[in-house]
């Protein structure tokens, strides 16, 4: 029964679902329809009634950026509606309300989230959101430890893998564009040329980073920790000063925390290095990018808290039996083994973090915190810097112990 709902269509159906049209209010004719997507993949429409308004987010067969040559499964709205219920049950009030889905029709609505507006373009215009290291350090700390071996049983684990594991097509997406073609001649690559093409040329020639980005891929790819997000860069994150919404799950399925993390943290960083490229008020840009770091920093050390709190409060997931861990000896060996545990993810973060960054500036798909610096030398400048800290946590991923070696680092690159 699919069909590209466009404007009329969705009017009609929306009136054949009588929650739906109630909500909204007032005669179908009266509801006003907007087209609003901007992301990579999908129609977005936001629909206000007499009464209230709704998101409505359909799949395309197809990657919309790229056009009909590259199919995409439609299916993908379903994981998303999936793990957007799984979210919302773990993290409440903190991804938005859903309201009806259509599995033929690859089709959602949901609670209109207003006013917030997508994070990133807010930090492009150095806003700060005092809330959101909070927010979303419950969102990721919640859904990692509730979906992984530390809090379930090895049944219900793996019954959450295999309800996931046909959103490979999605995967597939992430593998090639994250892992594999910013590191070699790709069609769809590019950059801000001629400044980074002595850059890029150097990345394709780099066999440890090449090394380096295919230990990362091969950690993507067989390492079901937990349920991720899979795509939690800050356009997939809605913002107020003081509310934080997460959008946008279709990349979700199993696969390893630090992606999830590094996501946020790449993306953070990468606001940071695009900073000095905007016009800011006077005293606005070192008051933003003072904030930025110290968000990094707040966004590691908080989740790792939280993190920490939920295994240590009695969780009884078949990895660690509470068994083996018994009398004052075995409590100091597991909580030993909670701080190493914490490490080795921070160690796969800072490498996903690191290739999240540069698959934006030698890949298909470009941030805007990047691509609104007009002058191509300026953006150049800040996306080499940028660069060269990721190759650095990617391949001397030992000079990175802790947080703050990230934000060190990024602190003199930005001086350079
Ligand atoms: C072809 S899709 C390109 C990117 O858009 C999504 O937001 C994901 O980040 C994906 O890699
Ligand atoms: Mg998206």
């Amino acid at each position: 029964d699919y069909r590209i709902l466009h404007e009329a269509d969705l009017r009609d159906y929306l009136a054949g679902v009588p929650d739906i049209a109630a909500l909204l209010g007032g005669g179908p004719a009266s509801w006003a329809i907007t087209e609003v997507g901007d992301g990579n993949l999908n129609l977005v429409f936001i629909v206000k009634g007499t009464k209230g308004g709704i998101a409505v987010k359909q799949a395309l067969p197809y990657v919309r950026l790229v056009g009909e040559s590259w199919p995409l499964p439609l299916s993908r709205a379903h994981y998303e509606y999936l793990a957007l219920s799984k979210q919302a049950e773990l993290a409440p009030g903190l991804v938005p309300a859903l309201l009806h889905h259509n599995k033929p029709l690859a089709l959602t609505v949901m609670e209109l989230l207003e006013p917030h507006i997508i994070m990133r373009k807010g930090l492009v215009a150095a806003t700060q959101y005092p809330g959101f290291v909070d927010d979303i350090t419950t969102f990721m700390a919640q859904t990692l430890f509730f979906t992984s071996d530390l809090a379930l049983s090895a049944a219900e684990k793996k019954e959450g893998i295999a309800a996931f594991a046909g959103n490979h097509a999605l995967c597939k997406v992430t593998e090639d564009l994250i892992f594999t073609d910013p590191y070699r001649i790709a069609e769809q690559n590019r950059w801000t040329a001629p400044y980074l093409d002595g850059l890029a040329a150097e990345l394709r020639d780099d066999m440890d980073l090449h090394v380096a980005i295919s230990r990362l891929k091969l950690k993507f790819m067989a390492s079901p920790e937990a349920l991720l997000h899979g795509d939690l860069h800050t356009g997939s994150i809605m913002v107020t000063e003081s509310q934080t919404r997460v959008i946008d799950p279709e990349f979700a399925f199993y696969g390893p925390m630090g992606f999830d993390v590094g996501a946020v943290l790449a993306n953070l960083l990468m606001a940071y290095f695009a900073s000095p490229g905007h016009e800011r008020k006077a005293g606005e840009r070192a008051a933003f990018e003072g904030w930025i770091l110290e968000t990094v920093e707040r966004v590691w050390n908080e989740f790792a808290r939280k993190f920490l709190d939920l295994w240590g409060a009695g969780a009884e997931g078949d990895a660690y039996p509470v068994s083996l861990f018994a009398g004052e000896k075995g409590a100091a060996r597991l909580e030993a083994e909670r701080q190493a545990y914490m490490q080795r993810l921070f160690t796969d973060a800072i490498g996903f973090t690191a290739a999240k960054t540069i698959r934006r500036i030698f890949g298909l798909a470009h941030n805007i915190d990047f691509e609104l610096i007009e002058d191509p030398r300026r953006r150049a400048i800040s996306e080499a810097r940028a660069v060269r800290l990721a190759r650095a946590m990617m391949v001397e991923a030992a000079a990175f112990p802790a947080i703050a070696d990230v934000t060190g680092a990024a602190r003199k690159l930005r001086d350079w």
